[in-house]
């Protein structure tokens, strides 16, 4: 659907995707309903955020009426798709999208969209770095998706010359049925199983940012993934892939060639830039980076907009961010650290002594895998909020041959930072990287890296 004037359209969930959805829709001259669970006092300042266009609030509850001579319903990110509300849609057959479906279906310039389990900013925001370097003028970058930004209000602002990089999350691309001109797929490990239920219903949702591509199109796969990998079965164009080692003969893809971030095409080697010049710190930084230039080879940008697109990078924010030394401990933000997966990840950049804050809303993930890295790399753990309990059976007590000294349990977050600095000694390292979203007591994983960041920054 790309004519909205006078359709009847449904929007739920009045947050980032939501507004700015109302706000595209209603430019269109569409009739738009705003839904959301929130009451008008909770929402009061969204709906001040809005201008004073002709939308319809629907607050406190999703009562099926609205469902009455609605023509399409949009869902945003945050909305679980068993509720009543939308099973009730899909029985009435009314058409379900989203605001990155809307985005894909009218956007006029070509799309490098990049998804994956871990690394999607970090890969999203190195890629837009590039292309800025790379663009000439005119021509613009649009950088946005799940990264925070959607870029649907844009739409008329965007010209077919210009550069569009969208980060898509699972819940973005479960309905999708447009896919970009790029597509990467960084890795596929467990994540988000509370929603998607399998890990086969949640590889088959990233999988369809392949699934619509054609011949002209362009995939990037991550070789050493097997989540990524075994998705090349799919790819209906050209491939150009990424990892550690070096590509087959014949076949085009980024590695690591002798400390140098090199690419091998036609069977001939092209250094890129030295990597021990790179600020980014992490073994799987390494990999984004490696996905960055494979993605900006296929956007067909030159080394030298990959190379200063890297120059100076540190990082996003919420992400391993560095916030404070304080007495000697150096205090590290990783709020974006939503599955367990991702807290390993981030265990594996340090080489310190670790005082480690876990805790939040479970997404119903296996936790052994990180439970057994605890045991032989992290000093402290201090566990908070609804899974404390859960990841504290996980974990079980300090073996004799352990690391690990001790492990905490408290419900606040506050007082899992107090228990953080007491336990914390000169040349240790506090981590907060949760492994669990931020839901039961945040509005998101921002609200908490914000708060945690205002904490420490607050002690004399
Ligand atoms: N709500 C209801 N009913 C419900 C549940 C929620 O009305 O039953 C309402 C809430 O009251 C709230 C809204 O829905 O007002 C929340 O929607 P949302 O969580 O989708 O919030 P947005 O601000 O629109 O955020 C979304 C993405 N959120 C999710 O996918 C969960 C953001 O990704 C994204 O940055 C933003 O759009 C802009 O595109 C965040 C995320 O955690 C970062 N993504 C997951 C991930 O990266 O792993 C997928």
């Amino acid at each position: 659907m790309t004519n909205w004037k006078g359709k009847r359209i449904l929007i739920i969930g009045a947050a980032r995707q939501g507004q700015a959805l109302a706000r595209f829709l209603s430019q269109q001259s569409a009739k738009v309903i705003l839904n959301d669970k929130r009451s008008k006092e909770q929402l009061k300042g969204e709906m001040s955020g809005l201008p004073k266009i002709d939308i319809d609030w629907v607050l406190g509850e999703h009562p099926l009426s609205l469902l009455d001579r609605v023509e399409l319903v949009c869902v945003s990110g945050g909305i679980p798709l068993n509720l009543p509300i939308i099973l009730e849609a899909q029985k009435r057959k009314i058409q379900i999208s989203n605001d990155s479906q809307i985005f894909m279906e009218s956007v006029k310039a070509p799309v490098i969209a990049i998804t994956g389990s871990a690394g999607k900013t970090t890969t999203t925001t190195l890629v837009g770095r590039m292309a800025t370097e790379a663009a000439v003028s005119p021509q613009k970058v649009w950088v946005g998706g799940n990264i925070g930004v959607p870029l649907v209000e844009y739409l008329d602002e965007i010209h077919p010359i210009d550069i569009v990089i969208l980060e898509l999350s699972s819940f973005q691309l479960e309905q999708m049925t447009v896919s970009p001109h790029i597509a990467v797929i960084l890795n596929i490990t467990p994540n988000h199983l509370d929603r998607h239920g399998t890990m086969q219903a949640y590889t088959a949702a990233k999988s369809r940012i392949l699934q619509f591509q054609n011949s002209e199109d362009i995939a990037v796969l991550n070789r050493e993934d097997s989540g990524s990998w075994e998705l090349r079965n799919l790819v209906k164009g050209k491939l150009v892939t990424f990892g550690m080692q070096q590509p087959p003969m014949g076949e085009t893809g980024v590695f690591l060639n002798n400390g140098f971030i090199t690419l091998q095409s036609n069977n001939e080697n092209y250094p890129i830039m030295q990597h021990n010049t790179i600020q980014l710190r992490g073994e799987h930084n390494l990999l984004n980076l490696l996905a960055a230039c494979a993605t900006a080879y296929a956007a067909e940008f030159p080394f030298e907009a990959m190379v200063k697109g890297i120059d100076g990078f540190t990082g996003v924010e919420h992400r391993l961010e560095f916030v404070r030394t304080w007495n000697g401990v150096i205090w590290i933000n990783d709020s974006i650290a939503t599955a367990p997966e991702r807290t390993m990840a981030a265990l594996r950049s340090f080489t310190e002594p670790l005082v480690l804050l876990l805790g939040g809303r479970d997404k119903n993930l296996p936790w052994d895998e990180l439970a057994e890295q605890i045991h032989t790399r992290v000093d402290h753990v201090i566990l908070f909020g609804e899974a404390a309990e859960k990841i504290a059976s996980a974990i079980g007590h300090p073996h004799s041959e352990d690391r690990l000294i001790d492990v905490h349990k408290t419900n606040r977050f506050e007082d899992a930072l107090e228990i953080a600095a007491r336990v914390a000694r000169k040349g240790n390292i506090v981590l907060l990287s949760p492994g669990c979203t931020s839901y039961d007591a945040f509005c998101d994983f921002e609200e908490r890296g914000n708060i945690f960041k205002k904490w420490v920054n607050q002690q004399p």
